[in-house]
């Protein structure tokens, strides 16, 4: 199968009736046939849209979901959070980790997520030195993409110091060690993974983890072209360390740097002043907002309507996977902005007040910059990565396609993803993932022995 008939699908020009989309053996789109009708035994569908980029993943950090909302003795937070995240991430060993990852995958797939940027950190064996194989890890996350058929940017973690001014790491941050050199060659040793589904980026962790002059470094080492994502702003307590360091917010100092260009993401980027807004916006970065993580951790509320003013880029991750779905992603961020400056229908412009809408297409385009591959648009030379909705589904009885974001983004909560196709190869149908028992099996076990830990 290299074609796809959609009676209704999303095409950059917008959505269009009567298309039948055709892909390569390499999983590309080779054309868009306009204007034609459904042949009776070919592939068909209602509604299909382009497959969204989760542009923020710590894939180990899905077996700890629901396992840290508990109150401890003093007041929790984000850092309080963080030392448990590390407990747990001091156990998982490879083949635990691709167990959780292709888990992760599968769900992200179900729910119209075709393409993941994995923020990767856990490099090291338990004892903190490196696996015979340094990439081990970083490989047993792309396998879980490939057996899933998740398309990945996969980014190793520049991550040396415990805290601005270079201290040394802590004993649970032993996993996570690196330097500039041993990043490079984590990147050479992934290089030949590299294909239409696989990129390999680079990702300094935070200006915490990683100082200014091993980030200039390592920026000028990378070979052109690959995503560059760094954590910045996301707690306050980091913007007062930064400032009492440098003398200068997070985002301003890198913004000062001039490293700043389009192969940036920003994650978080929370805590911004309206200069940073400003500077981010005009960089071309796009900003990695990651709502529902950033809910669960207390994170605050990303500046949405100046960034929008600014016309800003920016994508949604679901970076510690309290949720695997898109649309909640996209629906807490408009609810956040509602509550926050108690007002309704706030991330839209002039061009495009469906909120959905805007939604939808300012994430798939800033996801699919920041994943450094050519996604995010159903067009001549992108990937084939398309979400078939369940026309048969309720809410979207009789409906018009003009409707169709706004209903699925912000109408209950059942999943309305019917197939998924990745590089045109079909990986969910009829909502359940190709893999998908053998995927609960292998993860059912990784979790009853994490569990009894
Ligand atoms: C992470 N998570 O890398 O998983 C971080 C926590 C840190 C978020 N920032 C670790 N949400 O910031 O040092
Ligand atoms: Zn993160």
């Amino acid at each position: 199968m290299s074609s796809l008939f959609a009676h209704h699908v999303l095409l950059p020009q917008g959505w269009t009736s009567n298309v039948r989309l055709h892909w390569n053996t390499s999983g590309e789109l080779s054309q868009i046939e306009l204007n034609t009708s459904a042949q009776i035994h070919e592939n068909q569908a209602q509604f299909v849209v382009p497959g969204m980029t989760n542009l923020h993943s710590h894939a180990f950090q899905r077996a700890m979901a629901g396992m840290t909302e508990m109150a401890g003795e003093g007041k929790d937070s984000f850092w309080t959070w963080r030392d448990l995240m590390y407990r747990y991430a001091l156990h998982i060993t490879p083949k635990q980790l691709q167990a959780i990852a292709a888990q992760l995958y599968a769900e992200c797939l179900r729910h119209g997520y075709t393409a993941v940027c994995e923020f990767h950190y856990l490099h090291r064996d338990q004892d903190g030195s490196f696996y015979a194989r340094p990439a081990e890890m970083a490989e047993c996350v792309i396998a879980a993409a490939e057996q899933t058929g998740m398309g990945i940017s996969m980014l190793p973690v520049l991550y040396s110091y415990a805290d601005f001014g270079e201290h040394a790491l802590r004993h649970d941050q032993r996993r996570f060690s690196t330097n500039v050199a041993e990043i490079m060659q984590l990147i050479e040793a992934l290089d030949g993974k590299r294909n239409g589904q696989v990129e390999v980026g680079v990702a300094p962790h935070s200006l915490r983890a990683a100082s200014m002059s091993q980030i200039r470094e390592l920026v000028a080492a990378l070979p052109a072209a690959r995503p560059i994502h760094i954590h910045i702003a996301e707690q306050q307590k980091e913007v007062d360390a930064c400032i009492a360091y440098s003398g200068k917010r997070p985002v301003e100092l890198l913004l000062d740097s001039g490293l700043l260009n389009e192969r940036w993401c920003l994650v978080h980027a929370t805590h911004l002043n309206k200069a940073e807004v400003q500077g981010i916006a005009s960089s071309g970065a796009v900003a990695g907002i990651c709502t529902t993580t950033e809910g669960n951790l207390g994170d605050g509320f990303f500046d949405l309507p100046d960034y929008i003013e600014a016309s800003g880029r920016f994508g949604i991750g679901s970076d510690s996977h309290v949720s695997q779905s898109p649309v909640e992603e996209l629906r807490w961020l408009e609810y956040g902005q509602r509550l926050r400056l108690q007002g309704r229908n706030i991330a839209s412009v002039t061009g495009q007040r469906k909120v959905g809408d805007f939604l939808y297409q300012s994430a798939l385009q800033g996801g699919a910059q920041a994943s450094g591959r050519k996604l995010g648009q159903l067009a001549t030379g992108y990937r084939a990565d398309m979400v078939v909705l369940d026309d048969a589904h309720p809410n979207l009885a009789g409906i018009s396609s003009a409707d169709l974001l706004n209903t699925w983004i912000f109408a209950g909560n059942d999943n309305l993803v019917r197939d998924v196709y990745v590089g045109g190869k079909l990986a969910v149908q009829n909502g359940k993932h190709l893999q998908q028992d053998e995927i609960q099996a292998a993860y059912g076990t990784c979790m009853r022995s994490l569990r009894s830990l």
